[in-house]
């Protein structure tokens, strides 16, 4: 799924830290619902250090990554708003990721129409924070953890409703912003495309379509 392996990866490609994205299957040489059981927490992502550390837990690990790329804010204050942000973008995650990667005909319909109300109140959050901030990310002009969450629910969201993020010109402009990055720009053009949302999702990785899901295919 195109889900929470993304921000950790926009970060690295921008931190210029080098990783070798492997599905849970091929890491493992099982399914993945023969090894959940092994996994700290028994979800992805999970990132593995040195061959040796396992690290779950999608904000942990952009911890993680800030900690080792340097781009940890020395101001307390500065640090928890990026937190506040983060984990406020994440809760983005539940109901949007699932729908967008998983439910088709009238139950996407119904999981859309029913979140709607939800995205549109945390998307006018973000924007004012944005508005506030008078500079081109959440913080300030460098792109961190809580830009690249934001960033890929916003993104996201457009195979949910493509006309959502049209309401909020500013969150527009960061997308636009985070996109410009040419280290970005170019795993954004390399990744997996997601197509056939709501009606049978598919990411096509390597040329071939590989239905979504957590089954080897
Ligand atoms: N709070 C966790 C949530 C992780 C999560 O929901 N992972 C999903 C995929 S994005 C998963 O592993 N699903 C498969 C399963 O639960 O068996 C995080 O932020 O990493």
């Amino acid at each position: 799924m195109r889900a929470l392996a993304e921000a950790p990866q926009l970060l690295l490609h921008y931190t210029g830290i080098d990783y070798n994205f492997i599905m849970s299957w091929d890491y493992y040489g099982k399914e993945w619902s023969e090894i959940k059981s092994q996994v700290p927490f028994k979800q992805l992502p999970m990132i593995v250090v040195d061959d040796k550390y396992e690290i779950c837990q999608s904000i942990a690990i952009l911890n993680f990554i800030e900690n080792v790329a340097g781009l940890k804010l020395k101001n307390p204050i500065e640090e928890a708003k990026a937190s506040s942000i983060l984990q406020s973008a994440q809760e983005l995650f539940l109901p949007l990721n699932p729908t967008v990667n998983f439910a088709v005909g009238n139950d996407f319909k119904k999981r859309r129409d029913d979140m709607i109300p939800f995205l549109i109140s945390r998307f006018e959050d973000l924007e004012k924070i944005l508005k506030s901030s008078e500079m081109k990310f959440f913080i300030d002009d460098t792109p961190r953890a809580c830009d690249f969450a934001a960033f890929h629910h916003l993104d996201l969201s457009k195979k949910l409703d493509d006309s959502l993020i049209k309401k909020f010109p500013r969150l527009e402009e960061f997308l636009k912003d985070i996109n410009s990055i040419d280290t970005v720009k170019n795993y954004l053009s390399q990744r997996p495309e997601l197509i056939d949302v709501s009606i049978e999702p598919k990411l096509v990785i390597d040329g071939k379509a590989h239905s979504t899901g957590t089954t080897k295919t």
